[in-house]
């Protein structure tokens, strides 16, 4: 069995659709979207794209947690004028039954690597961060319990792969709004782990991302796609947050 790991693709369906290409060129068995597909500037286009794919399971990251909410809140007339509002006035019911569906983990055994555990942050957190920069004592305490010789996450858009244990704790990176390197990040598991960027043609995207009448739409295609925050900046910022 090998598995495609996506995650944190944030409504970036131009690189979606890329890197949807090349996983289908990888034949995998399997695809895992490790969360927080729908937040951000295309969230219907994404969905439906997500709901046609025949061979992917879903988990909930952060993200579709409070899109869920944000569509359940305005259905009664409440919340403010957040991007959260907005992706979530974009929504029909269907779309939210699907985001209020997905797991809060994925469990697959895979060849070479063993149990596999997938989920957004940590085992026991959609919001908990794990990065390069987490002391072993931190990660420790994050994955107790998980059962699992390969935990992968997502949540903080930085492709790594940690040894801890005798586990690893991997992260795919992020599709839709990566750190380090502009394209799409994703990665294969089984029999190895193998990291993979797929490249993009931004100027299109950034087009394509501006339509939208998502809030953060320009600096998504700006900040996001035309150019990327380098992992330096992304570690900078989530010290200053308390992490990792
Ligand atoms: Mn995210």
């Amino acid at each position: 069995m090998r598995v495609a790991a996506l995650s944190d693709i944030h409504g970036n369906l131009p690189a979606l659709e890329a890197a949807l290409q090349d996983v289908t060129r990888a034949k995998p068995d399997l695809i895992v979207m490790c969360g927080d597909v729908a937040s951000g500037p295309l969230p219907v286009e994404t969905l439906n794209l997500l709901k046609t794919l025949p061979n992917a399971r879903f988990l909930h990251g952060n993200a579709d947690r409070e899109l869920v909410a944000a569509y359940d809140d305005s259905a009664k007339q409440r919340g403010a004028g957040t991007a959260a509002n907005w992706c979530a006035a974009q929504l029909s019911g269907a779309h939210r039954d699907f985001l209020a569906s997905f797991p809060g983990e994925v469990r697959l055994e895979v060849e070479g690597l063993g149990r596999l555990l997938f989920c957004h942050g940590s085992p026991r957190s959609d919001e908990e961060i794990m990065t390069t920069a987490t002391p072993e004592a931190r990660l420790r305490e994050l994955i107790a319990g998980s059962d699992a010789d390969v935990i992968v996450c997502g949540h903080t858009h930085m492709q790594f792969d940690r040894a801890l244990d005798g586990a690893r704790v991997v992260n795919p990176g992020s599709v839709g709004m990566p750190y380090g390197e502009p394209g799409a990040h994703w990665a294969l598991f089984g029999p190895e782990i193998d990291f993979r960027c797929t490249n993009y043609d931004g100027e299109k995207a950034a087009a394509r991302i501006t339509m939208s009448s998502w809030p953060g739409a320009a600096d998504f295609a700006r900040y996001n796609v035309l150019s990327t925050p380098s992992v330096d900046e992304a570690m900078d910022f989530m010290r200053s947050h308390g992490g990792p």
